[in-house]
């Protein structure tokens, strides 16, 4: 029986993801918007002890500035209700543009309100601001992941924010400029202990080097990737807008893998190894499986990737 995209995302069974991520997340929408801000408040304060968040580059902020401009114009009452109705996902003007933007844009309209709140130039969480109970639980889950989880519970709980993009129609997506690939001369080659199909070599060392062209001829037409605790992304057009959108400056460092072959003459490779993301860099490294099924012409059919519940999966490549 041939693969389908669906029996093809149960590959590596055993493969343990962070489930506490998508856990924390619910929990956290439970709570009123006001304790959300606040709480996201605290858990940045936190963080920042131990890890900095690198300021997005102007260029990559442009489509962001005129509503920033306009929040900063804002009595702080306006600034504290913008900001309770993006938590809100309301129907107003500033959450439909917030909601046509990419990740990297909402997080870089946030980096900046959050440098303003600092400075006392846009409203701040109220001095002394009481969590609820379960805000206070939930703050507390956060404080228990680790740092790759916790970048990814503050990035999706941001993601979701503002007006539904869905409902705006897929057209009017606004995201970053893209940049050209790296030079030849520049590019690094990643070496995968137990790994030499180069296809997943090359995999890695094209998406290092936002090499997106290359990388997306990897793929079968019909082919699929799936994004930690994500739907599969399906077809070369919505992969490749994807990887333009969401996947520039990446790090990867794959550090093992093993590989078998599968039904109807497919391999499967399953890669474990470090993912750096550019708002963090080198303070970040997210633990990460990448669930690889090739076809008999060694193209990627489907590829997961997987936030991994603890370093200890790092070591688990077991079928
Ligand atoms: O509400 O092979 C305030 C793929 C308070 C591609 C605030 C990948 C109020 C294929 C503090 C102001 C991409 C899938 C808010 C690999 C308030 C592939 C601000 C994986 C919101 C490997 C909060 C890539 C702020 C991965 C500023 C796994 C929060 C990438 C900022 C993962 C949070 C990237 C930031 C992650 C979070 C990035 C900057 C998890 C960034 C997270």
């Amino acid at each position: 029986m041939p693969f389908t995209i669906d029996s093809a995302r149960g590959i590596f069974p055993n493969t343990l993801t962070a489930d506490a991520v998508p856990a924390t997340i619910a929990r956290f929408n439970q709570l009123s918007v006001e304790d959300q801000l606040a709480l996201i408040w605290f858990a940045y304060l936190e963080m920042g002890k131990t890890i900095t968040v690198a300021a997005p580059g102007a260029a990559n902020m442009q489509f962001a500035e005129i509503t920033l401009e306009e929040i900063s114009k804002m009595s702080p009452q306006a600034q504290s209700q913008t900001m309770c109705d993006l938590a809100n996902r309301s129907d107003t003007p500033i959450c439909r543009t917030y909601g046509s933007w990419t990740p990297n844009l909402k997080l870089g309209f946030w980096y900046q309100l959050g440098q303003w709140m600092d400075q006392g130039l846009v409203a701040p969480i109220p001095e002394g601001y009481q969590l609820s109970a379960n805000a206070t639980a939930v703050l507390q889950a956060i404080k228990n992941l680790d740092s790759g989880q916790q970048i990814t519970v503050l990035r999706n709980a941001v993601v979701d924010m503002g007006f539904d993009a869905k409902k705006l129609g897929s057209s009017k997506r606004v995201s970053e400029p893209v940049e050209p690939p790296t030079s030849i001369a520049q590019r690094t080659q990643v070496t995968i202990e137990g790994i030499s199909n180069p296809t997943v070599l090359s995999y890695m060392n094209y998406l290092n080097a936002n090499d997106f062209e290359a990388l997306i001829e990897l793929f079968t037409p019909d082919g699929a990737l799936q994004p930690p605790f994500q739907r599969p992304i399906v077809g070369k057009e919505a992969i490749l807008r994807f990887f333009r959108e969401e996947c520039q400056n990446l790090k990867l460092i794959p550090e093992r893998g093993v590989s078998e072959p599968a039904e109807d003459e497919y391999s499967q490779i399953k890669v474990t190894g470090k993912v750096q993301t550019p708002w963090f860099s080198a303070n970040v490294g997210m633990n990460i499986a990448w669930r690889f099924l090739l076809n008999s012409e060694n193209q990627i059919f489907f590829v997961a990737i997987d936030l991994l519940a603890s370093p200890k999966e790092l070591l688990n490549l077991a079928r």
